[in-house]
């Protein structure tokens, strides 16, 4: 990272390139559900999905990947841009990916009782399979569930109550210019809508939000009066920016804002096929119409603090240099691949009148090194050091102390790690 992003919050996570987000507001935090490009990708080469969540908007944790094409047998390849919904004490999460047998693009259904999973398959086949992607699913106010997708076309289907049967057949949602925009240059699509349709009702008001164009693509949006139309086009959420020739949004509000996701190119590496997520906050204007929106490294504002004096996973990261995350045999995650000069930023953690020691949660199959508490920056005020040692295991885990003293008030802390050369040592949790 070059010293200047220390002060970005987006993109969300820059662990791994991440895509196609899909938030869920559930039980009082933001679950982002994205897709994962892999490392120096040159295709949509993507094997598993990922869920973040965060309760304040900056501060992200990151809950790994509970689903992925092995979850569905039936299913080649292509973990590709899905949409999670909750009904009933369940979670259900729809993917495009490859069926094996007809080589065509198909629409499963992972199933959890929690939102960060792990996630089954649902049906042990296909909920829906036409070649076409970018499953989202719309639960009216009367309790109909609509499953929307489509590339080159937009198609619905009424879902049943149990959330991986539909009535009748899918059906097209005419693509008129009235209602898609005019699209110039390329005879076979008219209209502006490319795909990934994200569908919401606000008041009376239902929306259409996509990607439009290609390629680059843009985010444009369209409302309507009803959940299959007829509809309007309204123009741009977001104009083509930020180095991935593909976009895609997802939108919801949570706490008494609202929030636009989308993705880029933004983190070192990133492209086209080595995306990452970030999010805008905006608001509406009094019509009814949504704001053009400008990606920014600024990202949303924090809704209040991060409390210290209660455990808080190392996963749960504002921004970060050089650490990476893994499954912990403790539960959840770890981060680890910390190397000496690393670190990881927390952002607004409320030390309130001030805390006195630290702990945090460790393991090392090298000798370890040292924790660094610093405030507002890796150069910032040293405010207590944890030396850590060598466990016998990378996940081989104790707890160590140290003392704690200056850090009063609203801080951004950074957790710097220090010590030899490799790796050093992997972190769980911590608590001031
Ligand atoms: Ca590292
Ligand atoms: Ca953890």
């Amino acid at each position: 990272m070059p010293a200047g992003a220390a002060r970005a919050d987006n993109p969300v996570v820059q662990t791994i390139y991440t895509a196609d987000p899909a938030p869920m507001v559930y039980n009082g935090r933001v679950y982002l559900y994205t897709g994962h490009d892999e490392d120096g990708s040159t295709y949509f080469t993507m094997k598993d999905w990922r869920v973040f969540s965060s309760a304040d908007m900056v501060n992200w944790t990151d809950h790994g990947s509970p689903m992925s094409i092995s979850t569905f047998s039936w299913a080649s390849q292509d973990a590709w841009a899905g949409h999670t919904v909750y009904r009933n004490g369940k979670f259900y999460w729809y993917v495009p990916v490859k069926d094996r047998a007809s080589g065509q693009m198909a629409i499963g259904v992972g199933v959890s009782t929690s939102p960060t999973g792990p996630f089954s398959d649902a049906l042990g086949r296909p909920l829906v399979r036409n070649g076409e992607i970018d499953p989202n699913v719309f639960i009216d106010d009367d309790g109909q569930a609509y499953l929307y997708w489509g590339n080159p076309n937009l198609w619905y289907v009424k879902l049943n109550s149990d959330m991986i049967s539909y009535s009748g057949s899918p059906t097209q949602i005419p693509l008129t210019t009235a209602g898609f925009g005019t699209r110039t240059g390329n005879a076979s699509r008219p209209t502006l809508y490319e795909e990934a349709p994200w569908v919401y009702k606000r008041g009376s008001l239902y929306y259409n939000v996509y990607a439009a164009k290609c390629c680059s693509e843009y985010i444009a949006y369209s409302t309507a009066p009803g959940p299959t139309g007829p509809w309007t086009f309204r123009g741009t959420v977001m104009p083509t920016q930020g180095s991935s020739f593909t976009n895609h949004p997802g939108i919801v509000d949570f706490n008494g804002g609202s929030y636009f996701f989308y993705h880029n190119g933004a983190l070192p590496g990133g492209g086209g096929f080595t995306r990452s997520v970030a999010v805008e906050k905006f608001s509406y204007n009094a019509d009814g119409t949504i704001p053009v929106m400008n990606m920014t490294t600024t990202g949303a504002p924090q809704i209040g603090t991060l409390n210290p004096y209660v455990r808080q996973e190392a996963e749960t990261i504002a921004w970060e240099s050089g650490v990476e995350t893994e499954p912990s045999t403790e539960g959840g995650m770890n981060v680890g691949f910390i190397e000496n000069g690393d670190y990881i930023k927390v952002k607004g953690v409320g030390f309130g009148s001030g805390a006195s020691s630290f702990s945090a949660r460790v393991a090392s199959a090298a000798s370890g090194g040292r924790i660094e508490l610093r405030l507002g920056g890796t150069g910032g005020t040293l405010v207590g050091t944890c030396t850590v040692p060598g466990t016998g295991g990378w996940q081989s885990w104790t707890t160590v102390t140290c003392p704690v003293s200056g850090a009063t008030g609203t801080q951004d802390l950074y957790l710097r790690f220090t010590g030899g050369s490799g790796n050093l040592f992997n972190v769980n949790w911590w608590q001031f």
